[in-house]
């Protein structure tokens, strides 16, 4: 990756927007002059973050203000600061993996930052399951082996996600042995720069228990996540859902989940102990992604190759 203020305009030919995140618009563009991206591909993503002119910020919560006269959503320095701290130690530290989206370089005008990425055009993780025929425990597993390999080579440097959800996990392609890659680090930090005690981030389905009640977030709020993310995968529904939000967090905060739908009697026995590992209210007791990566369901000694009810992939 090379710094400095280029223009991303010469470098680079914006072209249709891939989505919009809360704070940010991502848009595909490909590379202008004949050198490729360090993958050998012209096509990137490039994801845009505005600036808050003046800086503060205010208004908007976390940083973040909506001027009124336009629709458009404004970062503050600080978050700006933050995400491209994470994705430079992502790429000083991880990169490349194949399970992390890679970031080819970063681009500043005075409308704020692009981070050129990756461009992943697979597809989000419950999209794709949702349209495959076949679809088995053993095919869960695979997904959950490249989500913890990712995890682990985030966490060996010291990045917690804090967002991770399948909307974050993206297929690099549409080939059927497309690598899976973990993205969006816009929440994310660096635990030795950051204070670890903080609020509340991320989505609520899979926000861990020490985050509602304000505790020390670390790496095993991702394993967490992780373990949300895998019971969705193997039942279609999430293992925590309440008539209101009150009693939901309530429940994320007991580790009040159950295998007593009758989709589970069809599971085998180690993908729910994995769960249950993962499931722990008890951050220190939740397994870390390496120990994850060798656990018997993930590797596939147990995972079993029978089809997944289609009622379950049609909750998805
Ligand atoms: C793509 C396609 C797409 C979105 C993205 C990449 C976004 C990636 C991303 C976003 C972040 C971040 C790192 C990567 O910190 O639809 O190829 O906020």
């Amino acid at each position: 990756m090379e710094n400095g203020a280029r223009k991303l305009s010469d470098e680079y030919e914006v072209t249709t927007i891939l989505g919009r995140g809360g704070f940010s618009i991502v848009r595909k563009g490909i590379k202008k002059s004949k050198k490729d991206c360090e993958d050998g591909k012209k096509e990137v993503a490039i994801k845009t973050l505005k600036r808050v002119s003046g800086g503060g910020g205010g208004g908007g919560g976390r940083g973040m203000a909506r001027f009124p006269s336009s629709n458009q959503v404004l970062i503050s320095d600080a978050l700006l600061a933050n995400e491209i701290m994470v994705m430079k130690r992502v790429v000083e530290e991880v990169s490349p993996h194949c399970n992390v989206i890679q970031l080819h370089d970063v681009c500043e005008d005075t409308t704020g930052v692009h981070l050129v990425l990756e461009l992943c055009s697979g597809g989000e993780l419950f999209d794709r399951i949702v349209s495959q025929e076949r679809y088995s425990e053993a095919e869960a597993a695979k997904v959950v082996q490249q989500i913890a390999s990712g995890l682990a080579a985030l966490h060996r440097a010291n990045v917690i996600h804090r967002d991770l959800k399948p909307e974050n996990c993206l297929f690099l392609d549409k080939s059927k042995d497309s690598p899976l890659k973990i993205m969006d680090f816009g929440l994310s930090s660096v635990e030795e720069f950051t204070d670890p005690v903080v609020g509340l981030f991320g989505s609520i389905d899979y926000v861990s228990p020490e985050a509602l009640a304000q505790q020390k977030i670390t790496s095993k709020s991702d394993m967490w996540a992780l373990g949300v993310i895998l019971y969705i995968l193997l039942s279609g529904y999430p293992p925590f859902s309440a008539q209101s939000h009150l009693q939901k967090q309530q429940m994320i905060m007991n580790g009040n989940f159950s295998f007593y739908d009758k989709t589970w009697k069809k599971i085998s026995s180690s993908a729910k102990d994995l769960i249950s590992s993962l499931l722990n209210v008890d951050p220190q007791k939740r397994p870390t992604a390496d120990e994850i990566l060798k656990h018997p369901w993930v590797i596939g000694d147990s995972a079993t190759e029978r089809q997944i009810d289609p009622e379950i992939v049609s909750r998805l």
